[in-house]
């Protein structure tokens, strides 16, 4: 927590942090004519009422109050819930269900319904027979929903550290994997989900606003807790003020062009070399500031001969980095004079460090910035987060439940998120990370609840083949998504509407706490993850059963999590419950925070938690992991594709890059209508520029093939000017379709962009995925071999 956060805590008793009654109360009670019911609910698309009509089935959802720009894809939760895409009983692969496993029919064979007596009894055999050292639970992230309670991670976790012992787990996020193993090394902080500077000290100060690859819009159209999309409300104030908009990013975003902003194209995973060009640039020129760097930074001296090229003979010059960057040798210097004559606001995505080298993204930005010398200045300095679940609103200081104790696990194995298909295939490999070694395990049994590894993992067609050496696959699922589809146990979970839970939101402001009020009864055979495991743990022994539940019921786990709140304005939990949420005002000194405002105050008494106590530019911890991937200062290393390998781009002429989608949640709503408002002829749209397309006679709405040595897919055509020449998208996230099964590597019938990417690590620093480093080839379809049908689930014998 950061002293900014303690402070408000401390203050909070005095401060105005109010909690406000519903205005709705009475309207959520029901209406008279048609005697239907609405129940509070919330999700990742926002919080909502949920109309129940006599039959108990939901028939409508209404936004919040909170929620100050409603989507439609909040209108996709009714769709989805009641889809043919639904998992209704437990099922089992037949191959696995008779005894006879063979791993490589994953995928191909049908499934057998079977009770969940049975189902129960198949999953605690495997389960007794795997020992925790081979045991993988890939249940990643926490997208799944926004439950304390049911939180599909927490609950997984619980349940392998409680009634098993523990589990092997993953090491990294797939967001922000290489900054998040070097950021608090230099600041002392990840800084990517840190408190941003507020909105308001920006429309007051920020005379420039630089929206490093930071799609602010979109990404901000969901939140990692209950999304309230109030930034929206910012962009709109944005747009009218005198801030100049300036947009880094290969793409032309919704939110450069809500701002208005000027696009400067960069040549993908290339801004390394743009950032040093700006800082050789300020040095030589002396229009840096030496001041900053002396008085809060650590190492520049050290630094200095690599950005000079005295210990690589490469100056690294703005002309040397507009051959690199594709931006010429003029505008990057303008650039760099804009930015130390003016208060100069960086906003960092989380894309380009999702790259090939992706350690050196952010840490050369906050080099840079340091040069500029704003940083922890109103309007100044750099944020990460900007574009992440509400970043820059006001925080409330209230501190909120937290959910289920995970317990401890007796294991200390965890693959780097990267790693996943190779560690399959390689066990007792090593490999160096984060300055050691580590040894792959032998997963047997991987168990996988509320995420999709088929859909997030690089390289799908490396990744099948490493599933399908498993001895065993088991996936929670309330819908038959492709993961589903690969197991050998499917168990059907409820989703978030049918069962009671308690949440918050957003992630930032962190000014609401939710009632998610069970809206309907589970659909068909499902149960709760919750459930589940409860009766799994009590199947393996009364104590487990007991270390699983911590002896309370479910409502006293929420209620447990409620009262955990030190705020004390709470009201009372059955208040609370009724009124389906609470609100509190963030306290007026929360919308003037800027971001290291006490660093710059008094880097002796708020010293940095740092090698040095200051931005580390040099880091001698660093230098001792002797890597040569991973220098002990920013370094611009050549990724293994880009569009400046001549001999690759003449197989492979594009560079994809795979954005978060629109309109979903990674890969959840694409089983929804939503996919009408985007998708191309059923396929996930490829956006290509204009003048490419023409080159390569492709029209607008067309399905075409995209594909490199790893795979390929089908997409629509999105022909525009609003991305560069070279450079193609695919969001992430189609559910992935194979045309041909009994193909090796079997074509995608439906756009899911990881059949194209590589599972390459960032480096053997952080060992990060790469996703965004992928050349390609893109080319007019001879043929379709079947029709899109990635949303069809599998045949079930005797369901
Ligand atoms: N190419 C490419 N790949 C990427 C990325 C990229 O930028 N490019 N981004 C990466 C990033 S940053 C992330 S965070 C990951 C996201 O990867 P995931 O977190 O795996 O993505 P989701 O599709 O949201 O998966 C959540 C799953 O939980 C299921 N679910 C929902 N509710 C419940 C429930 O109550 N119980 C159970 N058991 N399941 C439930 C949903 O149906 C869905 O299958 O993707 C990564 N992959
Ligand atoms: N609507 C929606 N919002 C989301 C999510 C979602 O699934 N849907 N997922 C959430 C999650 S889990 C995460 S991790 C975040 C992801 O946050 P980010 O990783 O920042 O988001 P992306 O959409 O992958 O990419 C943002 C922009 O980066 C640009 N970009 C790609 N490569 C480069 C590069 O090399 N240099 C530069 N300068 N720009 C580049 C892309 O063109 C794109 O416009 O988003 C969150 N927000
Ligand atoms: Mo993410």
């Amino acid at each position: 927590m950061s002293l900014t956060r303690r402070k408000f805590l401390k203050g909070l008793a005095a401060s105005s942090a109010i909690a406000s009654i519903n205005p709705l109360l009475a309207a959520s009670e029901g209406t008279k004519f048609y005697n239907t019911k609405k129940i509070p609910h919330a999700t990742h698309f926002g919080a909502f009422w949920a109309e129940v009509n006599s039959e108990g089935k939901l028939i409508k959802v209404t936004p919040q109050q909170s929620d100050k720009h409603p989507s439609v894809i909040t209108d996709a939760i009714i769709d989805r819930t009641y889809s043919d895409t639904r998992v209704k009983y437990p099922c089992v692969r037949k191959s696995f269900l008779e005894g006879k496993k063979r791993p490589k029919l994953r995928g191909k064979e049908p499934f057998v319904r079977v009770s969940w007596e049975k189902a129960l009894e198949l999953v605690l055999q495997k389960l007794k027979e795997t020992p925790i050292e081979n045991l993988f639970n890939a249940s990643y992230g926490a997208w799944g929903h926004v439950g304390l309670l049911h939180n599909c991670n927490s609950v997984a976790g619980r349940f392998f550290n409680t009634a098993l012992g523990g589990h092997i787990g993953t090491d990294g996020e797939y967001s922000n994997g290489a900054a998040g193993k070097v950021n608090a090394s230099i600041v002392g902080d990840l800084e990517v989900y840190s408190l941003q500077t507020s909105h308001e000290v920006i429309l007051k100060n920020t005379q420039v606003y630089v929206l490093w690859g930071a799609d602010l819009y979109k990404c901000n159209q969901i939140d990692f807790k209950v999304a309230n999309r109030g930034n929206d409300e910012y962009y709109k104030k944005y747009s009218k003020s005198n801030i100049k908009f300036i947009s880094i990013d290969p793409q032309y975003t919704q939110t450069a062009e809500i701002l208005n902003a000027q696009w400067i194209k960069i040549r993908p995973n290339t801004d390394v070399a743009l950032m040093l060009g700006m800082m050789n640039y300020l040095y030589k020129s002396g229009k840096y500031d030496k001041k900053f760097i002396e008085k809060y930074t650590d190492g520049f001296d050290k630094f200095l001969p690599y950005l000079l090229g005295k210990t690589d003979g490469i100056d690294k010059t703005p002309a040397w980095a507009a051959n690199i960057t594709g931006v010429e040798e003029n505008i990057i210097t303008a650039l760099a004079d804009t930015f130390v004559k003016n208060r100069t606001f960086l906003a960092g995505n989380w894309a380009m460090q999702r790259a090939h080298h992706g350690e050196q993204a952010d840490w050369t930005l906050m080099v840079l910035a340091s040069m500029i010398g704003q940083v922890g200045l109103p309007g100044g300095g750099f944020g990460f987060s900007m574009h992440y679940s509400g970043g820059g609103q006001a925080f409330s200081g209230v501190r909120l439940p937290v959910g289920l104790p995970q317990g401890k696990n007796n294991l200390d194995t965890n693959i780097p998120a990267s790693r996943i298909s190779e560690a399959i295939l390689n066990p007792g490999k090593k490999i160096k990370f984060k300055g050691k070694e580590i040894t792959y395990p032998k997963i047997k049994t991987m168990y996988v609840v509320g995420a999709s590894v088929l859909g997030h993992h690089p390289d799908t067609n490396e990744l099948i083949k490493a599933l399908r050496t498993l001895d065993t696959l088991i996936v929670h699922e309330p819908w038959w998504t492709p993961m589903a589809k690969m197991a050998d146990i499917v168990l059907p979970s409820t989703t978030t509407l049918e069962r009671d839970d308690i949440s918050f939101g957003g992630s930032y402001s962190q000014d609401y706490v939710y009632a998610m009020k069970k809206v309907i009864e589970p659909y068909f055979e499902s149960r709760n993850d919750y459930d589940i495991f409860e009766e799994l743990a009590k199947r393996i022994g009364e104590r487990e059963h007991k270390k699983f539940t911590g002896g309370k019921t479910k409502q006293q786990w929420l209620e447990g999590f409620y009262g955990r709140s030190d705020c004390p304005y709470y009201m009372e939990f059955a208040d609370f419950w009724k009124q389906g949420f609470i609100h509190f005002e963030p306290p007026k000194e929360a919308y003037n925070f800027v971001r290291h405002s006490e660093f710059r105050a008094d880097p002796i008494a708020n010293k940095l938690a740092t090698e040095s106590g200051k931005i580390q530019i040099y880091s001698p911890k660093f230098e001792k992991y002797g890597l040569d991937d991973f220098k002990a200062h920013p370094t611009w290393f050549e990724p293994a594709e880009w569009l400046g390998n001549e001999k690759l781009v003449k197989k492979y002429p594009f560079h994809l890059l795979s954005p978060h989608p629109r309109y979903r949640v990674h890969s959840q709503l694409d089983n929804t209508w939503v996919r009408d408002l985007y998708k191309i002829q059923g396929r996930e749209p490829v956006v290509i520029n204009t003048n490419d397309a023409k080159k390569l006679g492709i029209t607008h709405g067309e399905v075409v093939e995209v594909y490199n040595d790893r795979g390929s897919l089908l997409a629509g055509a999105f022909v525009t000017d609003n991305i560069m020449e070279g450079v193609i998208s695919i969001q992430e996230g189609a559910w992935y379709d194979p045309e041909d099964i009994s193909d090796s590597k079997p074509r995608c019938n439906a756009g899911h962009v990881n059949v194209l990417t590589s599972s390459r690590p960032t480096s053997t620093m952080a060992q990060a995925t790469s996703v965004n480093t992928c050349l390609v080839g893109i080319k007019k379809l001879k043929e379709v071999i079947k029709p899109y049908n990635s949303t069809t689930p599998p045949e079930i014998i005797g369901a």
